[in-house]
């Protein structure tokens, strides 16, 4: 296989989780994970700086996951290379499990900051970016953001903030998948033109098919070079890809599949 068939590969193994963690646990987000499943697949196996052996290891890139609802992506794309066995990934959302259906740093090394209360994680992602920037190291702080964040005030502050500090260390990537739980953003909020949004205020810009592997990873390579202030990649995805009666469809967003469904779901999935 080559590079990119391995990751297209992981990440349909990344949805098959997804699902099966979703209807075992009863309760979770399936919509969002499925819609950023390629993207994960492509930073966890090729963007990343890091070692699923030692978590903590100190020169490791950082990955900020603002739009915590979503982690079911995360630990899928975590429990497939290798920081955790497959397994416990159908503890998630179990009283006491690692796999808070919020991702909690009390519970699990790996990822970085508390989340689940949107529009955190870009003012989280500036900190930690000034703090490497005066300790002078050298790792890149990922930050993941959705369009539903974009309606939270603190999303802006540190987007104006990031400009300000010039921080060239920080690379931010938006779910652009135009749902959020209530509806179509453009309808409960609008937010368009929203990449313009952020160039105005200073950001380099980049804008790419979130279900493209080649794609992500060139976009992802253009934001590594480029050395002035904070870049935003803009990725149009579709919420629920691969499973065909989820897709676009808001009540995905916080819905688990019915046995049947998830059976139907599966069957799709592994011929993808
Ligand atoms: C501060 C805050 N306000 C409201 C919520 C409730 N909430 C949970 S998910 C969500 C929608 C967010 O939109 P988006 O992340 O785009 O959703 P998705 O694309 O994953 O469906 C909302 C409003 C929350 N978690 N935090
Ligand atoms: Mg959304």
């Amino acid at each position: 296989m080559n590079e990119v068939e391995e990751i297209k590969d992981l990440a349909k193994n990344i949805r098959m989780e997804v699902i099966k963690m979703v209807t075992s646990a009863k309760s979770g987000h399936p919509g969002g994970p499925l819609g950023l499943a390629d993207i994960y697949a492509v930073l966890y196996k090729k963007i990343m700086n890091h070692d699923p052996k030692n978590p903590n290891w100190e020169k490791r890139d950082r990955l900020i996951l603002s739009n915590g609802h979503v982690c079911a992506v995360r630990y899928a794309a975590m429990g497939l290379t290798g920081y955790f066995p497959k397994e416990e990934l159908l503890t998630f959302r179990n009283i006491n499990s690692r796999l808070q259906g919020h991702p909690s740093t009390r519970y699990m090394e790996g990822l970085e900051s508390s989340s689940g209360s949107l529009g955190q994680g870009l003012s989280v992602s500036v900190g930690l970016a000034l703090g490497a920037r005066m300790k002078k190291e050298e790792h890149t702080i990922y930050t993941c953001i959705s369009d539903g964040e974009c309606g939270e005030g603190m999303t802006w502050e540190a987007a104006q903030s990031a400009v300000h500090y010039k921080l060239n260390n920080l690379i931010a990537f938006m779910d652009r998948n135009f749902i959020q739980i209530d509806g179509n953003t453009e309808e409960v909020m609008r937010l368009e033109p929203l990449g313009k949004k952020f160039e105005t205020f200073g950001w380099n810009l980049i804008e790419a098919d979130g279900h493209n592997i080649p794609d992500i990873i060139s976009a992802f390579e253009k934001a590594k070079s480029i050395k002035e202030g904070p870049t935003l990649i803009v990725f149009k995805t579709v919420l629920g890809k691969g499973v065909s009666y989820m897709e676009n469809q808001a009540k995905w967003h916080g819905t688990p599949p019915s046995a049947e469904q998830e059976a139907e779901a599966l069957k799709e999935l592994v011929h993808s």
